[in-house]
């Protein structure tokens, strides 16, 4: 009993005591309650609320469940909470497809506060069956199913494939045109670059060929030198991702091999690589035509040594690049953006050079993102980095064009003076941006992702040919007729992946299918230009020209190992094919797991 006088409260409650507790026993609840003082009723609603608090602290399911229906939970994921309840007797299609327009519809942290909800213990255990069937997924398996537009992209990929077999099989680059072949690297390239696309959609012969060729014939022991940057993100990326996607160490022992070759690349005064490389001898060098590696090339390699180091349990590739990932966050920049050029001698930027989003800048800042991504969000160096860059080029390189307002992004020249030229590469940023939004990044990342992604597809969708020529300049004045104007000598196409990349990401973060509508409409255009007869696909001189668009003869082996394979997965439906929460894409569209740190 509460306040009993015996007790030595010195107020008492009043309940009534011995006999005439007996007497009145069976009075009412309600009754007893009417004879109370106010001062005693108040001082039991106090004991009671005090009593409702403690139990909320000591109870802590209780107070996940208050917090999460009340405070932390946003309007949005509240509205989602009769779905959540009833999904505890659906299938796990169903719950898989819930969850997956879940993804779609919410940011990450958001979702966390979904998954930690009380009610989603269906969905936790989803997840954990996730992680356990992606231990080994069988690309290969005949139940395996493609959409109409999927089988369209394999038959391109299966049309350039076969043509290349025939005419250069082992050798770099084809020229479908005079159906001959050239050397790059020496290097097999379009075979190493093209075979996790393979794997990817589910095409068997050409792997097996691919893989054979690689254990047999793939050296590194020739006189020749090679580019550090662009071997890494091809020859070794594309080596890492199919160890990855088929656990077969054919793959890691060929990444063993080129990794140690690619070393001494390391061994500058400043530790800042040099950008080529003899693969026999190990002489590495500044480039041929000026003394500066690129800023880009220098900081996207990162990715593929790191890899490297895990799978081997080899530390040094790691270190290495990690030595000039923390050299150059230490440089100074303006508003977190960099010169193109920097010295593997003395370590520094040439403080003279463009700003720019497009070629020898565009990957420094995707591998900031892709770096934190890939360590487990563990490092927030990169987190900083990249954000402090993404506030730089909105305040120093974002612009709308007339009279439309596409919204674009310049240059600055010598670092300094603005300039309305965006070249096509520019177009991974809204990849980039929409995948550092579900990972926690701030909401105008997704919005200027969206507006990026919009001018992108105008890029194309402008032209009489509906594909982007490789430059564009945009316009400023208030009475310009249209928002862009193409140069002569940057009409030309070359098959690049950049705007189907972000086109990937767009759809498979907000679940929008417009951007595969836009997808479509630029595969069609590969198809009706680009295509050549029995010879499968060449890069164009002059998208402006439907009458004579003019082949380059030459097939870019990214067209394979990222175009075509970000076509494919555009046009796949399931978010858990190649999960972005799993995998992060290396800047030639390879696929590398994500590490807890
Ligand atoms: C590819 O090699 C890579 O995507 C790189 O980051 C940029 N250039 C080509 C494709 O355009």
């Amino acid at each position: 009993m509460i306040g009993n006088k015996n007790e030595g409260l010195s107020i008492t409650l009043g309940f009534p005591d011995g006999d005439d507790y007996d007497n009145k026993k069976k009075q009412s609840v309600y009754r007893i309650w009417k004879r109370l003082s106010s001062l005693q009723r108040s001082l039991i609603f106090l004991v009671l609320l005090l009593c409702g608090i403690s139990a909320i602290y000591i109870f802590p399911n209780l107070r996940q469940s208050h917090t999460t229906n009340t405070d932390q939970v946003d309007t949005a994921i509240r509205d989602e909470k009769d779905s959540i309840q009833k999904l505890v007797i659906k299938k796990d299609k169903e719950k898989a497809d819930f969850i997956a327009s879940l993804k779609r519809k919410h940011a990450k942290h958001q979702i966390d506060d979904l998954m930690n909800h009380p009610l989603k213990t269906v969905d936790n255990d989803f997840k954990v069956e996730q992680k356990e069937n992606s231990a080994v997924y069988d690309y290969f398996s005949p139940y395996r199913k493609h959409s109409s537009r999927q089988t369209a992209v394999i038959d391109a990929f299966k049309m350039s494939w076969s043509a290349y077999k025939k005419y250069a099989w082992g050798h770099d680059e084809f020229h479908p045109i005079s159906k001959t072949h050239s050397e790059w690297f020496q290097l097999g390239l379009t075979i190493v670059d093209g075979i996790d696309t393979a794997i990817i959609m589910g095409l068997k012969t050409e792997y097996e060929d691919a893989r054979t060729w690689i254990q047999n014939d793939l050296v590194f022991t020739h006189d020749r030198d090679v580019n550090l940057f662009e071997t890494t993100i091809r020859i070794l990326g594309g080596l890492l991702s199919a160890f990855h996607l088929t656990k077969d160490n054919v793959f890691k022992e060929k990444a063993t091999d080129i990794g140690n070759r690619m070393l001494p690349c390391f061994n500058s005064p400043s530790k800042v690589p040099y950008s080529d490389i003899n693969l026999l001898t190990g002489k590495a060098h500044a480039p041929r035509w000026g003394p500066d590696s690129s800023t880009s090339e220098v900081t996207t390699i990162q990715l593929e040594f790191r890899d490297l180091s895990r799978i081997t349990g080899d530390k040094k590739y790691e270190k290495a690049v990690d030595t000039v990932s923390n050299h150059v966050h230490n440089l100074p920049k303006k508003n977190g953006l960099v010169p193109i050029f920097i010295n593997a001698n003395t370590g520094h930027f040439r403080n003279s050079a463009t700003i720019t989003l497009g070629a020898r800048g565009d990957s420094y800042y995707e591998y900031l993102l892709k770096q934190w991504l890939q360590t487990g969000k563990t490092n927030s160096m990169y987190k900083d980095d990249y954000k402090e860059a993404v506030d730089g080029m909105r305040s120093q390189l974002v612009r709308q064009s007339e009279p439309n307002k596409l919204t674009y992004i310049g240059e600055l020249l010598g670092g300094r003076s603005f300039s309305p030229k965006m070249d096509h590469l520019v177009c991974f940023l809204p990849g980039t941006l929409a995948l550092g939004y579900i990972n926690g990044m701030p909401e105008e990342h997704m919005d200027l992702a969206k507006e990026m992604m919009r001018t992108c597809y105008e890029m194309y969708n402008k032209m009489p040919t509906k594909l982007s020529p490789e430059i564009v300049f945009f316009n400023q004045a208030k009475k310009s007729k249209d928002d862009l104007f193409v140069k002569p000598a940057d009409s030309h196409n070359l098959l690049r992946p950049e705007t189907v990349e972000s086109l990937f990401y767009l759809h498979r973060i907000t679940g929008d299918k417009i951007y595969q509508d836009w997808g479509w409409q630029i595969f069609q255009a590969f198809l009706k230009y680009t295509k050549v007869e029995g010879a499968g696909f060449s890069s164009i001189n002059n998208v402006r020209s439907i009458g004579n668009p003019g082949f380059r003869d030459k097939l870019e082996s990214f067209f394979l190992a990222e175009t075509l394979k970000y076509f494919y997965l555009l046009f796949e439906d399931s978010i858990d094919y190649l999960s972005l929460d799993k995998y992060v894409f290396n800047t030639e569209g390879h696929a590398l797991p994500i590490y807890s740190q």
